[in-house]
């Protein structure tokens, strides 16, 4: 299941997901026999015993049926980290970076069984800019579902909403972009509903091999605003037609939500209100299947969340599974939502990948999940070189780049530099990564005063400001009535004491405890990030959600 809700009722659409055919690429398992393993899709490969620690390249195959001519579009939401997809052994796609979608078309397919290959390669070296040894895990394998739908020569390839309030009325721009894979121009239109307002494009021109989008303005009375408190969601379902035709020739439906997002007066506000984030930084991973989180998995996520008390989730350092955002526009979750990277220091970010690579990444992230009214913030470059005039070019061009994306939501980045941060004019809101009684014995209140005071001298003045990382590790399981560092009543120490100065700071617009979950980390990093059990266990749950004291101790916070 790609997404929560129904996305085509004209398209025929089918899932790709099962257990496909796996192997390495020289076609040589960890035993040294020529092995063809059999993986499930989505899944890791660090799933199956013989691939826990495999690092490299694979291909997955699976033989895909159909019954009449055709053309085919496969839809890939996450493979992990660079993909090349292969139809009958002709390249139809090549994609990197393992958090964002893509598709991949083969024309004129004739009825029969055809081979459908997709070579992975999760591999660390100088093609991959942003999946790099790190702390946390870049797993091998599709990760996130694949379909396959079955497409005319013209399709609706995205729908774009940005709802505004006119006086007491909502109304919204509507973009409907569609894709002709023919030789030949195609003469269309276009119409839909919304909120129980019909929505007419009127006629498309799209011509040959290329795309054409058609915009209007709707105005949408009655219609109710979407918050955290009342998550109202509503079917936009667009439809496209021949030109002279009655009957659809296909469709595209999206699900979206009213409401308007600002940054005004030192706060945020949604729908015109002011709101304080409270919630956790949460990676994509899960102790038994990695970054493959079945749906089952995130609802139980976001009910611990909920039962702690939060109101919002910091996708950290990626953009999410769309199940995932689904789940947060349906239980009203505000989500801050980053690109995919972390940490990188000056020299990784002078990789000649790097621009493009993020680019791709800040695109795809927009074009593909700006639908979400749970998504209230874009994020760039978590704890890179902002600190540097070099770096500073990166975070202005990517920070322009996603405003000339979206105007509607607010940007920032979340900064470790302390008073060295040379950025924080570029974004709207300023946020800080400190870990006061972790990595340092400051006090959490005063630190976090100073961190107000560098952000006022380094042209955030007047802006929102957030505390976007700060706990400490825990072992699951050891407690100590000494309370020392790694015990889980020394973490419950640590949150409590930042929870209790942070609630009290009126200039605070939110907090995002670092982090849900314990989570796999990259073995091969070393230096002073070497992590004790190879993970990152600064969570409040371990690898299986299995709570630990801190996480009382956060709802006794969130919850008052
Ligand atoms: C940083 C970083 C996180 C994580 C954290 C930690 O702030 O953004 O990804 O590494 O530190 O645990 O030290």
């Amino acid at each position: 299941m790609m997404r929560l809700f129904e996305t085509n009722r004209v398209r025929i659409t089918r899932s790709l997901e099962g257990v496909w055919d796996f192997t390495t690429v020289d076609g040589i398992g960890p035993d040294n026999q020529s092995k063809t393993f059999r993986l499930p899709v989505p899944g890791c490969w660090e799933q199956h015993p013989d691939l826990a620690n495999y690092r490299g390249k694979g291909v997955y195959r699976k033989t895909v049926r159909t019954g009449a001519p055709t053309n085919l579009r496969f839809v890939f939401k996450g493979v992990s980290h660079t993909a090349d997809v292969y139809f009958d052994g002709k390249p139809i796609a090549h994609h990197y970076n393992a958090y964002t979608a893509f598709d991949a078309i083969a024309k004129d397919v004739a009825p029969g069984e055809h081979l459908l290959e997709v070579h992975v390669d999760n591999g660390f070296h100088e093609g991959s800019a942003l999946h790099v040894h790190n702390d946390y895990y870049t797993y091998g394998g599709l990760i996130r579902p694949a379909g396959l739908e079955e497409i005319g020569s013209a399709f609706i390839e995205r729908i774009e909403f940005v709802p505004r309030l006119q006086g007491e009325e909502w109304e919204a721009d509507i973009r409907v972009v569609v894709r002709n894979v023919s030789d030949s121009e195609r003469q269309l239109k276009l119409s839909g509903e919304a909120a129980g307002t019909p929505l007419s494009f009127g006629d498309i021109t799209v011509p040959a091999n290329g795309r054409q989008d058609a915009t209007r303005t709707f105005r949408f009375p009655g219609a109710e605003p979407w918050s955290h408190e009342q998550p109202q969601l509503y079917e936009l379902a667009v439809r496209l037609f021949e030109r002279e035709g009655e009957r659809a020739v296909d469709d595209l439906i999206e699900r979206v939500g009213f409401r308007t997002v600002t940054a005004d007066n030192g706060k945020i506000q949604v729908n015109g209100k002011d709101v304080v984030l409270k919630g956790f930084n949460r990676h994509e991973d899960h102790g038994l299947t990695g970054a493959a989180i079945p749906l089952s998995l995130m609802v139980y996520d976001l009910d611990l969340m909920a039962d702690m008390g939060c109101n919002s989730v910091r996708t950290s350092h990626y953009p999410n599974d769309e199940r995932f955002l689904d789940l947060c526009d349906e239980r009203g979750f505000y989500v801050w939502e980053e690109n995919h990277a972390r940490g990188l220091s000056l020299e990784q970010m002078r990789n000649p990948n790097f621009v493009r690579q993020c680019e791709d990444v800040n695109r795809e992230m927009v074009e593909q999940h700006r639908n979400h009214p749970s998504i209230i913030i874009w994020a760039i470059l978590n704890e890179c070189a902002s600190d540097t005039e070099e770096g500073r070019v990166h975070y202005k061009r990517q920070l322009e780049q996603l405003r000339s994306l979206d105007r509607s939501r607010p940007l920032t980045f979340a900064s470790h530099h302390r008073e060295r941060e040379l950025c924080f004019d570029l974004a709207d809101i300023v946020s800080f990564n400190l870990y006061p009684g972790w990595y340092g014995a400051e006090d959490p209140g005063e630190l976090c005063d100073r961190a107000r005071g560098w952000a006022d001298a380094a042209g955030g003045r007047g802006k929102p400001m957030i505390m976007s990382e700060f706990g400490g590790d825990a072992v699951y399981g050891y407690r100590m009535p000494s309370r020392v560092k790694g015990t889980e009543e020394r973490q419950a120490d640590i949150l409590d004491a930042n929870l209790s100065a942070y609630r009290q700071r009126n200039y605070l617009s939110g907090m995002f405890i670092w982090q849900f979950s314990d989570i796999r980390v990259t073995e091969e990093k070393d230096g002073p990030l070497l992590r004790v059990t190879t993970q990152n266990i600064k969570g409040v749950v371990d690898a299986y959600r299995r709570p630990k004291l801190a996480y009382e101790t956060v709802k006794k916070h969130f919850k008052s």
